[in-house]
This record gives structure tokens, C-alpha cells and sequence, in this order.
């Protein structure tokens, strides 16, 4: 299996959190900036980072890549088990595509990123609206680590990069995002450049 990867591309990011968090084997061919596309048109019409290259299939939109991986290799289930917590978890990742991270991908694939000021506050608001969540669950959805983290990692990991600082009142959301940074998939995903974004 490989997955066709942005150096810095938030969605790709996504994808290799979950590889790891499910210990797949999958060779991560992260693309040169600005680099030749008929590799990645040739399994992706649209021609977007992520793609994933399976034996029998090429996939590409994250959320239909993720919850593939999530069907083919169960172990450790990432989406909740019963229906109404499954359609809330795809709505929660929906809204954060395309709030947030969807507009992440349009700011392009070099650094530093530059968002609009609109996206900067809904981000920043956003969050600190989000953080009272965090005072009494350790994840997204309440106690289990599920796919609505792997979406939110990649974000708060930016946060420096999009020029965002949060206030004190924001702490359970950074402490959040600080318990995901800790586990060890997330620390084996980051690309170089991600790497940057928190130790320049
Ligand atoms: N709907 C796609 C969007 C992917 C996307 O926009 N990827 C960006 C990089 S983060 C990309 O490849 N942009 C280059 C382009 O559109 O040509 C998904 O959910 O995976």
C-alpha cells in the first residue's frame, strides 16, 4: 500500500495518523512541492493529495480513505460503534473539512502559511469555544480516541504556523491537543517540514 502525501498537506497528515495508529504497512511517497502530478492523476482524477494506492483500488477524499482503513484493518476501531454516535462523528468531521482544514489546504504547500484574518478568527474562536469540552473528557467524543482526533491533531499541531495564539482560557484544549501529540503515532507522522512548524 502507499499513500501518496503532501509535505504539509493537513489532510494528508490525517491519513498517516491513522496508518500508524493501526499499524499498517504503507509506504508514505511524500511529493515534491510543485512537482510533476501525472503520478498522482494517474490514481486521482482530481489530482489531490492524499491519494491512497491499494493493491485492488486507488482512493482518494480523506474521509473515504480513512474509513476504508478503518473497515479493513478494525483493530483499533476508530468510529464508535452504534449509528447515531457513527452519523455524528461523520457530521463532526464534515464540519471541520470544511470550516477549517479544507481552507488549510487552499493556503498551498509551502511555508509559512498565511491564512485569510477570517479563517484565523473562525479558527481561534472556534477553538476556544471547543475548549470547556476538555475539562472532563480526555478526547473529542468522551472517553475513546476515535477518527474526530485524527482530523483535530493536524490542526492544533498548525496552530503556530497559521499565526494563531490562544488565550489562558483555552488551556483544556491545548492540553488536549498536547495528550495527542504525545502518542506515539502522531510523533512518527509528521513530516520533516510538519516537524518545523513546532521546533523553529
Ligand atoms: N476533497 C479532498 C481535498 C484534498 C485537497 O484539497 N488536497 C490538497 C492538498 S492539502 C491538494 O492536493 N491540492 C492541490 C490541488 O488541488 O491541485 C480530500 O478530502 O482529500
Amino acid at each position: 500500500m502507499t499513500l501518496l502525501s503532501g509535505q504539509i498537506c493537513v489532510l494528508s497528515h490525517c491519513v498517516r495518523i491513522v496508518l500508524l495508529e493501526k499499524d499498517v504497512e504503507c509506504t508514505v511517497d511524500f511529493l515534491p512541492v510543485g512537482g510533476d502530478p501525472s503520478r498522482l492523476v494517474e490514481h486521482n482524477p482530481y489530482g489531490e493529495t492524499p491519494t491512497l494506492v491499494d493493491r485492488d483500488i486507488s482512493l482518494y477524499d480523506t474521509s473515504v480513505i480513512l474509513e476504508y482503513l478503518d473497515e479493513r484493518f478494525p483493530h483499533p476501531p476508530l468510529m464508535p460503534a452504534d449509528p447515531i454516535t457513527r452519523a455524528k462523528t461523520r457530521l463532526m468531521i464534515s464540519r471541520l473539512n470544511r470550516d477549517w482544514l479544507r481552507p488549510i489546504c487552499e493556503l498551498g504547500d509551502t511555508l509559512p502559511l498565511n491564512p485569510p484574518a477570517e479563517l484565523r478568527k473562525s479558527i481561534h474562536d472556534g477553538l476556544i469555544a471547543l475548549s470547556p469540552l476538555f475539562r472532563d473528557q480526555p478526547f473529542f467524543l468522551g472517553p475513546e480516541y476515535t477518527l474526530v482526533d485524527t482530523f483535530v491533531a493536524p490542526l492544533i499541531w498548525r496552530l503556530p504556523a497559521l499565526g494563531i495564539d490562544l488565550p489562558k482560557q483555552a488551556a483544556p484544549i491545548m492540553e488536549y491537543g498536547s495528550r495527542l501529540f504525545a502518542r506515539p503515532a502522531f510523533r512518527d507522522s509528521l513530516s520533516e517540514q510538519e516537524r518545523e512548524m513546532r521546533e523553529a
